[in-house]
């Protein structure tokens, strides 16, 4: 881990949006599945993910998922089952309610909100299936009161032959019963458009690979879908009264993530710094993903040298991180000047994975500084409004005018007529002939 000045750090990463060959594949894929539909997503499900299936066996069964109960036991039941309950419950405290005001000429103004009639979680497969980030998708869209909320994911996820089973009980669990085994673009095409086997849905989420990502910026607008999260990313602020045992666990846990995570420290103290780089490399090397945390934290960790813990606030505002443990003696004192971060963590006992697993908030968190202008993943998400406007007579004869003035300045005559026709018909004075 690199040891370096606040000036000497670049504190804007690359953001990937694939080459060309991918954009191109992306976009045949999704053609191919608008057309088709069930044919072209059987097809591209055996290129690529080397399974045959027919479109009946698209569908995980009710024995299918009993079945992966069987294999997880009682102690990962017990363990989702609690963690849904703080998820639950800290999504619960984001409801809002349709609201209407009444105007004291009659008129009534407000905004009418309802859930998403229908929404697809996308789970990918590999290294980065996570039953957590099934919890973290699911839970928003049924407290938002989604009604129908299915889940895809790619049949061979997890390298077995079927779909991992803790996967299956998370979804279970939440709540989500319609579950298809398909993934990649085709999978997210399929929802986007519809095919016979899968009714199309009004909002995709969920990670996946650089293909589903690309695909899903191809139906949008078809849809809606959630952002396109880059790797995880961790910056912890750090001071002497800081274990830097803790600190470096903590970084660590987000660098085995993936090869791409960031990890960083930020602190005022050189002692701190290099205690901590030195438990990092002793922690590393017995970690059992030690080959992915140590490319992260290889290219892409760095320990950040500041004069003041306030000028070491001002390097995580410009990080925009999406994780941001601050460890400092009174933590609190700092916490007004926190502008960007996704996630706050504050103390020595808030360890990232408290938030990634358990306490509530969602740990789908905007990355690559987008915190500066997005949050997370929360029950807003999955809610749109209707504006409603109720105009009194006496409303309108009061402001016809006004509008039609506004109506004739953007030549629109036919919108100051639609007015006009109203106030004529009550006998509005100073309506020009
Ligand atoms: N830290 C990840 C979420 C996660 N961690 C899932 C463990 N499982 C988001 O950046
Ligand atoms: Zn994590």
């Amino acid at each position: 881990m690199k040891i370096v000045k606040a000036q000497d750090f670049d504190l804007r990463r690359e953001v990937e949006y694939g080459t060309a060959e991918q954009n191109e594949a992306v976009r045949a894929i999704v053609r191919d599945v608008k057309k088709e539909g069930d044919a072209a997503l059987l097809r591209y499900t055996e290129k690529f993910d080397g399974v045959r299936l027919e479109a009946s066996g698209l569908r995980v069964t009710q024995e299918e998922l009993q079945a992966a109960y069987d294999q997880v036991g009682a102690a990962f039941v017990e363990a989702i089952r609690a963690a849904a309950v703080n998820i639950r419950a800290f999504h619960n405290r984001q409801k809002r309610n349709s609201w209407m005001d009444l105007q004291p000429d009659g008129s009534l103004l407000g905004q009418i909100l309802r859930p998403l009639k229908r929404v697809g979680v996308y789970v990918p497969g590999g290294k980065a299936a996570y039953p957590s980030s099934v919890l973290m998708n699911v839970i928003p869209a049924q407290v938002a009161g989604v009604p129908e909320i299915v889940m895809v994911t790619p049949p061979a996820t997890g390298g077995t032959e079927g779909i991992d089973p803790y996967i299956l009980v998370a979804a279970a669990e939440a709540g989500v019963h319609e579950i298809y085994r398909v993934g990649g673009a085709q999978a997210i095409a399929a929802l986007a458009y519809g095919t016979a086997s899968i009714a199309p849905v009004d909002k995709i989420c969920g990670p996946g690979n650089i293909f589903v990502a690309l695909a899903k910026r191809e139906v949008y607008g078809a849809v809606d879908i959630d952002s396109i999260a880059g790797p995880s990313e961790i910056a912890v602020l750090a001071d002497d009264s800081a274990d830097p045992a803790y600190v470096a666990a903590d970084l660590l846990s987000q660098a085995e993530h993936d090869e791409m995570a960031s990890a960083i420290l930020v602190t005022p103290s050189e002692a701190f710094a290099q205690a901590c780089r030195a438990e990092v490399e002793r922690q590393l090397a017995e970690l059992p993903r030690r080959d992915i945390a140590a490319a992260s934290v290889r290219d892409y960790g760095a320990v950040i040298l500041v004069d003041s813990i306030e000028e070491g606030i001002g390097v995580i505002n410009r990080l925009a991180p999406e994780h941001f443990e601050l460890i400092v003696e009174d933590p609190m004192a700092y916490l007004g000047l926190v502008e960007n971060a996704g996630a706050i963590f504050l103390g020595p006992y808030s360890s990232e994975p408290v938030g990634d697993y358990f306490a509530g908030p969602n740990h789908i968190i905007p990355t690559n500084g987008t915190a500066r202008f997005s949050s997370p993943v929360d029950v807003d998400d999955f809610i749109k409004k209707s504006s409603l406007i109720y105009y009194s007579k006496e409303a309108l004869l009061q402001n016809g005018a006004t509008i039609m003035e506004l109506a004739r300045r953007e030549g629109l005559e036919g919108h100051a007529r639609a007015i006009e026709i109203r106030l004529r018909k009550e006998g509005k004075a100073g309506v020009n002939d």
